[in-house]
């Protein structure tokens, strides 16, 4: 009896070690401000992305993706938690911020840890750490991802432009000097270091006029929030992203026998666009186009490397952005000056910060080449639906309240619709369904004229048929009310689940 009860246990065992052995690796890429139209497999002339066409030819190119919203934080967020960022009023933080991801809730990672999966995540979070405003840099930052469910992380805290410019691995800033305490602050200047404002002869480039970006100098780039201290911790622009990259690589090696999920939040194109010195130049678009093609070339050394290590065929790659595309966001850089006709919206109204489409519909690629084929699909896709899905697809319960629906036969080619209905969040909120798409009345201004960007407030409703005007050039409000009654009311339902 005792016998029988331990073959069996490790015939059990085996077959669990087995099965964990199949499942699929998942690398999450999720860009920063990467448009529709910014690579050649989206229809790009003027900037060619090799690598990434290689990812979209091999799997499936979504016409139709999208993150819920057109700024950073609160698009991560959702991303995170499966929920409409807008229900807790996430907005972009500050680089001193809290954490605003409850750690006691299901994540996406979480999900994958509850599968058996270590996880990971490397490059931007932005989505705060520790319990307050004010911490103690030179400690033990906590919580942050790893109370949310990542296995190891090595982050910056929020983004390029935003002090501290340091790198956190785990629980604390790397390369630090005791001697030298960070210190940060978003209200005041701390310290006796030059800013932009006061030293603009030191700047290597220039912020743009009336967007700030004029605080403590780091680098020679001027930065949003002040800070003091730290001075061996602070990162090189230009070793930004090939610092990620390599812990990448290093995270996948050590990892790959196992299966793993890996947020890999690279930093192109936002700004300060600071490429590495082997790409500055290259693009003839500015450093904006060069920070593209440094992106290209990681996610070709990425794949490359998983194919040395035989795992390029269990891997699934998603390739997507968070929000999209903006020329000039706070530094002259070159992006506006030498665009030389490219169109990083890709033809879509708006852009980072709007309602209107290019906001939030972004590239959108998965691939699998053990299971997925070649295929482009319209399926209207949601980075929100992720953790439902994935859930879904291993077989882990998803016993809490979320906006995320399981949509993973859409996410593996298999159907082609994907969601019905959906909110995106620019400024004011739209409620798209079957093609329609509703932006409801706004307040705010029609225009960021520091950005240059449409945000898509209008006073008066507003509705497109995505179907035939992706554009959005023609308002139908007028001529439609009844489908503008009736979208109206499902978002007003839907703000109230
Ligand atoms: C904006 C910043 C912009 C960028 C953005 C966040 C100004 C005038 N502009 O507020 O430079 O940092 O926030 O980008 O401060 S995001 O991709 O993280 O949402
Ligand atoms: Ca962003």
């Amino acid at each position: 009896m005792k016998l029988r009860f331990t073959i069996t246990f490790c015939l059990f065992l085996l077959s669990n070690i087995l099965f964990a052995q199949q499942k699929p690796n998942v690398i999450l890429i999720c860009m920063d401000d990467l448009g529709y139209g910014d690579l050649s497999c989206y229809g790009a002339t003027k900037i060619q992305t090799p690598n990434v066409d290689k990812l979209a030819a091999q799997g499936i190119r979504f016409t139709n993706g999208h993150s819920t919203s057109a700024t950073c934080t609160p698009s991560r967020y959702a991303l995170m938690t499966g929920v409409y960022p807008w229900r807790s009023g996430a907005h972009i933080l500050p680089g001193d911020a809290a954490l605003i991801v409850p750690t006691d809730r299901l994540t996406l990672p979480k999900v994958f840890k509850n599968a058996g999966y270590q996880t990971a995540i490397i490059g931007k979070w932005h989505l705060g750490i520790g319990n307050e405003v004010k911490k103690e840099w030179n400690g033990e930052l906590k919580p942050g991802p790893n109370e949310t469910g990542f296995d190891y992380s090595f982050i910056f805290p929020a983004t390029a432009d935003r002090v501290p410019t340091v790198f956190v691995e785990n629980h604390q800033v790397i390369a630090l000097d005791p001697a030298d305490p960070i210190e940060v602050d978003y209200n005041k200047k701390i310290g006796n270091e030059p800013t932009g404002k006061e030293n603009p002869e030191l700047l290597k480039m220039k912020s743009s006029p009336g967007q700030g970006h004029d605080n403590t100098i780091v680098n020679g780039i001027g930065r949003i929030g002040f800070m003091t201290g730290g001075k061996t911790a602070r990162w090189t622009d230009e070793e930004l992203s090939t610092t990620f990259l390599a812990k990448t690589l290093e995270y996948i090696e050590s990892k790959r026998k196992q299966p793993f999920f890996l947020l890999f939040n690279m930093i192109e194109p936002h700004v300060p666009r600071m490429p590495a010195t082997m790409f500055k130049g290259k693009s003839g678009l500015g450093f904006r186009g060069d920070a593209i093609l440094q992106m290209d070339w990681t996610v070709g050394e990425l794949m490359k490397y998983l194919k040395i290590w035989g795992i390029d065929k269990n891997t699934i790659i998603i390739f997507t952005s968070d929000n999209g595309p903006v020329l000039d966001d706070g530094y002259v850089d070159g992006a506006v000056a030498m665009q030389n006709g490219h169109d990083p919206m890709g033809g879509l109204r708006g852009g980072k910060y709007s309602a209107f489409e290019a906001g939030t519909r972004v590239p959108f690629l998965i691939s699998w080449p053990q299971k997925i084929k070649p295929q482009v699909s319209d399926a209207l896709v949601s980075q929100m639906d992720f953790m439902a899905s994935f859930a879904n697809f291993l077989k882990v319960p998803l016993n809490i309240k979320q906006d995320g629906i399981n949509t993973i036969s859409a996410f593996l080619g298999k159907d082609k619709k994907g969601r019905t209905s959906y909110v995106q969040q620019g400024g004011a909120l739209s409620m798209v369904m079957d093609g329609w798409k509703y932006i409801e009345p706004s307040e705010g201004r029609a225009i960021n004229t520091l950005v240059n960007i449409e945000l898509g407030n209008l006073k008066a409703p507003q509705l497109y048929n995505l179907n035939n005007d992706r554009g959005e050039k023609n308002n139908l409000a007028n001529r439609y009310p009844e489908k503008v009654k009736e979208l109206q009311e499902m978002l007003e339902k839907i703000k109230k689940q």
